[in-house]
């Protein structure tokens, strides 16, 4: 059948196999090269494969063009892969030498395993595999990772080693020119090259430190969240970065949350913790006087610093790190008021996906798993079937779409997760909009309704922009580094093409400067494309480039940093634009 005729599912299933036979190749040309190797296990994966080994030395990547050039002579021997049957006795004989295989072998339950030989390779695996290894067609070997034996931390570190493989050499480029655009666009590439954040040893993993550049975008995300919070009726508050144990015992932290704790402190007899969320003083606050339903819904906000113990295996730039600002607040309402306040919270995500051109996100209502209450989850089932559904309400009355995702809740309650993907692929949340009908009874919080009864709040937790540390990782590469003008760390570079054109440069400086534009002079004694070169790589969005005809004429070139020239300007007509820009927010330069 024609390739393009190939029903699309016959064709996944056909790359897959193809894939897993490309990682027993490899694992054929490694144990060429270390005849001591070890293996674990090699799936096939999204667009290629891995396979983890254990070697007598560490790889580098000089050594992945070896292994290729192995791979591709066992490929031209196109030897046939052969399935065999055997009892586990046997198969446990053959692999005596693979200590992995043969814990794999134990946990097999049937009686019989099977195992793929090619040329010199023979491997546990249930198949199924390509006829022979010549049908293995474009391939590429990319990168080297430790991975945990079982991804388990305890067990050792192998090597693995990814690679990509498809069908044609013209599917393998065009994947390979994709992984270089991903590539520039990784928010930790940009971090560096933009001077946005570093990470330093000595201060710690997952523990970002914020350049000038970085603290321009974050007060400016944080004034967009203040304007926008006063809007909606939030109140601002501000609490300390640790509290006593108790107060986390109280809240339900300790011990649901205590893995994602850093380990207490000692001080005056008293066990003190950093905090992971921001929710119990919060809720203390609420708790500082009597509360009546006039005061409800009470919005708490707070840009609250916390700290939580994430995994080194898991910490990723900003996207996942150890201390963070959260866009934190609690609301504190009645039952009744509890679905609006809920679609509130969604519209104002929306609202902000807006002026962020946020289009590729999904909502995702994370639910509880029965198996968890009492462990991951606050033990009470019927509420959490009360709450899941009090979501499901407020979502699909305002018409909003969402995928339920079992066992995703926070311990406290279900929550409506929005995720977004990195651009190197990986999901994650983003906003978030949880219920929480636990703590509200653990802190005995109360109002006095209507009718002069005391009764509980429910409480809403929000992060609508998520942590600075996060959001700004998701900007970068959603911005590819190319910050709309309102975020722009540096507005505007004015270029003055010889230094006596600087005097006019500095007058540019101050008009825009005074408009409360973020402006720079390059007064190097370089060359005019190099400065421009130097400001397209800083992602700056507009450059003055200013030179014997401007300042004749009293004007402005504007140079954007796409490389497209708008027509010589005044000052005043520049400002204009910039200023109209920077107010809409837009992400038009024009
Ligand atoms: C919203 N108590 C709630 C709060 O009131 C809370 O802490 N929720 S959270 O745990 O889901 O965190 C809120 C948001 O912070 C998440 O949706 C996510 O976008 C962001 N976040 C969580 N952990 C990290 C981390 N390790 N690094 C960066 N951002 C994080
Ligand atoms: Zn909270």
């Amino acid at each position: 059948m024609p390739l393009d005729r190939e029903p699309e599912i016959d064709k996944k299933e056909r790359l897959e196999v193809m894939r897993h036979s490309a990682a027993h190749v490899m694992a054929e040309a490694v144990q060429s090269i270390f005849p001591d190797a070890r293996f674990g296990i090699g799936p096939s994966i999204e667009n290629g494969f891995y396979y983890d080994f254990e070697l007598p030395r560490s790889l580098t990547p000089d050594d992945l063009p070896s292994i290729e050039a192995k791979m591709g002579e066992i490929i031209a021997l196109n030897a046939g892969f052969i399935r065999e049957e055997m009892t586990k006795e046997k198969a446990r004989r053959l692999l005596a030498a693979q200590p992995y295989k043969l814990e794999l072998i134990d946990e097999i339950p049937d009686e019989t395993v099977s195992l793929y030989r090619q040329g010199s390779f023979v491997d546990l695996c249930r198949g199924p595999h390509v006829t022979a290894a010549g049908e293995i067609k474009a391939f590429k070997l990319l990168n080297i990772a430790g991975a945990y034996w079982r991804g388990d931390e305890h067990r050792p570190m192998l090597q693995r080693i990814y690679g990509v493989a498809f069908d044609t050499e013209e599917a393998l480029s065009e994947h390979l020119l994709w992984l270089e655009e991903i590539k520039k666009r990784d928010h930790r590439k940009l971090g560096r090259e933009l001077e946005i954040f570093i990470f330093d040893d000595e201060v710690g993993p997952g523990l970002p430190l914020w350049l000038p550049n970085g603290g321009i975008i974050i007060e400016e995300i944080e004034k967009l969240a203040k304007e926008t919070e006063l809007k909606h009726g939030y109140v601002r508050v501000r609490t300390p970065h640790l509290a006593k144990e108790d107060l986390f015992k109280r809240s339900g932290h300790l011990p649901y949350y205590a893995e994602s704790m850093y380990p207490p402190m000692e001080i005056e007899g008293v066990r003190y913790y950093v905090k992971p969320m921001n929710c119990p003083m919060h809720h203390k606050i609420f708790a500082s006087k009597t509360r009546s339903y006039r005061d409800l819904p009470l919005r708490i906000a707070e840009y609250g610093t916390c700290y939580r113990y994430e995994k080194s295996g898991e910490l990723l730039g900003l996207m996942r790190v150890r201390s963070m600002q959260m866009n934190d607040s609690h609301i504190y309402c009645s039952e009744t008021q509890f679905g609006q306040e809920f679609a509130a919270v969604v519209f104002l995500y929306l609202e902000y996906f807006k002026i962020f051109d946020i289009k590729e996100y999904y909502m995702r209502l994370s639910t509880h798993h029965p198996s968890g209450l009492g462990k991951k989850y606050v033990n009470n089932s019927a509420m959490w079937l009360k709450t899941e559904d009090m979501v499901r309400r407020a979502m699909d009355s305002n018409n909003i779409p969402y995928r339920e995702a079992v066992d995703e809740a926070a311990f406290y309650g279900p929550k409506i997760d929005v995720q977004v993907k990195s651009a190197i692929g990986q999901e994650y949340t983003l906003a978030t909009n949880q219920v929480d009908f636990a703590q509200a009874e653990s802190f005995d919080l109360k109002f006095a309704n209507e009718k002069g009864q005391e009764e509980r709040p429910l409480i809403i937790h929000r992060a609508p922009l998520s942590t600075h540390e996060r959001l700004v990782g998701f900007l970068l590469e959603h911005y590819g580094g190319a910050f709309p003008v309102w975020l722009a760390p540096v507005q505007v570079t004015v270029i003055p093409v010889a230094d006596r054109h600087l005097d006019y440069a500095r007058k540019l400086e101050a008009g825009l400067s005074s408009e409360g534009v973020r402006v720079k002079v390059d007064a190097r004694s370089e060359r005019m494309s190099l400065k421009i070169r130097q400001a397209q790589l800083d992602k700056v969005p507009y450059m003055l480039v200013v030179g014997d005809k401007e300042v004749a004429t009293a004007t402005v070139s504007v140079r954007l940093r796409s490389g497209e020239q708008l027509p010589a300007q005044s000052l005043a007509s520049f400002e204009e634009t910039v200023r109209t820009v920077i107010a809409d927010k837009a992400r038009d330069l024009k």
